[in-house]
């Protein structure tokens, strides 16, 4: 194992223009079992735990660069280099770890050591882009069944590329693995905005992110699967008590989310990209949402700090294209100065960024391994955190968008 050192770097400073637009149509919000429809002011601040209210919570609009210089002493060791974009990572319950590669290879760190041999390939698409092999996540079940799920993009054999989610099972020696079940497939596709961030919730039910597909409007289409964070079975159907009846929709509005993390009571914490030039020119304003089953998040209809009735506004947006990764809340020990805050691995702005809540708004944010290697730690794609209550994360450097390093891509581990 190889093991450095990354001293932490201050931020740069970088501004852009923006304008602002609204356009479309949102579809209805979701029926409610609570009358609640006195809006009222939008500061009344407070807790509202258990509304299913828009929150009212202030929207932080970071105007130059991305926040102020991380405070807490923490360093960044590399587990595996040589790697080409891992996408996601997941603990196995004996401390090995599986993850993606976006390729299309699945692999395995054994004892904290890679194993060459990658455990499985995944018939990924060959198009570049932001598809391929991207999410991985282990069944509830995992220790009896073996069981895990990927996220990838494939070539249809008619033609056309498509969004796919699929069990697999790992061997008991976790060597090799087989394609079980398409769980849920035809999820809209494209170069750019594929999503692929996926995780088990505390209610055994498997959320999905996918992207746009670089069709805004499907966002806001409640029987598209885009745009959306997707709740379903373990066996990908419908779950009875989803905020919209008979839909796989949990969370709409999203134009391309590759992080979301569970607080305690039972809201999302949700990471999205903001445009890159689309639909009259607007540009950055990557955000941190708080949503709740139902939300809609806005895209494309508001973005940056606008609101509409309905529609969810970001707690966080930087107007510099961010835009983030993965995302964490951090619910472990080893850095104890971290717990609670939600992590967010930020690809474009190469950082990863620590944001405190006070309720659902945002308390102070601030940033960590600014900078490309060896100064930071580049782009980061996905943050975990290990059962070691240590924070994992993987870059992207090697992507295409990155300055990739000799030693291309890395797993590494954040500690105190
Ligand atoms: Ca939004």
């Amino acid at each position: 194992m190889r093991r450095s050192t990354l001293a932490l770097t201050t931020l740069a400073l970088a501004t852009a223009v923006v304008g602002c637009r609204r356009e479309g149509s949102n579809p209805p919000p979701p029926p409610s079992t609570v009358a609640d429809e006195d809006a009222g002011g939008t500061d009344a601040g407070g807790d509202d735990s258990g509304s299913p209210s828009p929150s009212t919570a202030k929207c932080e609009l970071v105007r130059d660069g991305f926040g102020p210089a991380g405070e807490v002493a923490v360093r960044a060791e590399k587990v595996a280099t040589g790697l080409e974009v891992p996408w996601g990572l997941a603990f196995l319950p004996n401390g090995d770890v599986l993850f993606t590669e976006r390729p299309g290879r699945i692999r395995l760190l054994h004892e904290g050591e890679l194993v060459e041999e990658p455990v499985a390939t995944v018939p990924v698409t060959k198009t570049r882009g932001e598809g391929g092999l991207l999410g991985i996540t282990l069944a509830p079940d995992f220790e009896q069944s073996r069981a895990f799920y990927v996220y990838y993009t494939h070539q249809k054999p008619e033609g056309g590329e498509v969004n796919r989610v699929e069990r697999w099972k790992l061997s008991e020696d976790s060597r090799s693995a087989s394609a079980e079940k398409v769980i849920l497939d035809d999820i809209p596709a494209a170069r750019n905005h594929d999503g692929g961030r996926m995780h088990f919730g505390p209610d055994g039910m498997l959320y999905v992110g996918t992207g746009d597909a670089a069709k805004p409007d499907l966002s806001q289409d409640l029987d598209s699967l885009a745009g959306k964070i997707l709740r379903i079975t373990p066996e990908g159907d419908v779950p009875d008590d989803n905020p919209w009846p008979g839909k796989r929709a949990f969370i709409a509005g999203i134009r391309n989310t590759q992080g979301f993390a569970f607080r305690d009571d039972g809201a999302l914490i949700v990471t999205d990209h903001g445009p890159s030039g689309e639909l009259l020119g607007r540009r950055g304003h990557d955000e941190v949402s708080v949503a709740r089953p139902g939300s809609n998040l806005g895209w494309p209809t508001i973005y940056a700090c606008e609101t509409q009735d309905e529609l969810v506004t970001p707690v966080l947006t930087w107007v510099t294209a961010a835009p983030p990764g993965g995302a964490a809340l951090y619910q472990g020990d080893a850095i104890p100065e971290w717990k609670d805050s939600l992590l967010v691995g930020v690809l474009g702005g190469r950082h990863l960024h620590r944001v405190v809540f006070d309720g659902d708004e945002v308390a102070h944010h601030e940033v960590y391994f600014r900078g490309d290697p060896p100064g930071g730690l580049g782009r980061i794609r996905d943050v975990k955190v290990g059962p070691d209550g240590n924070v994992w994360l993987t870059t992207s450097n090697c992507d295409g968008r990155g300055t990739c390093p000799a030693d291309k891509d890395w797993i590494v581990k954040i500690t105190k």
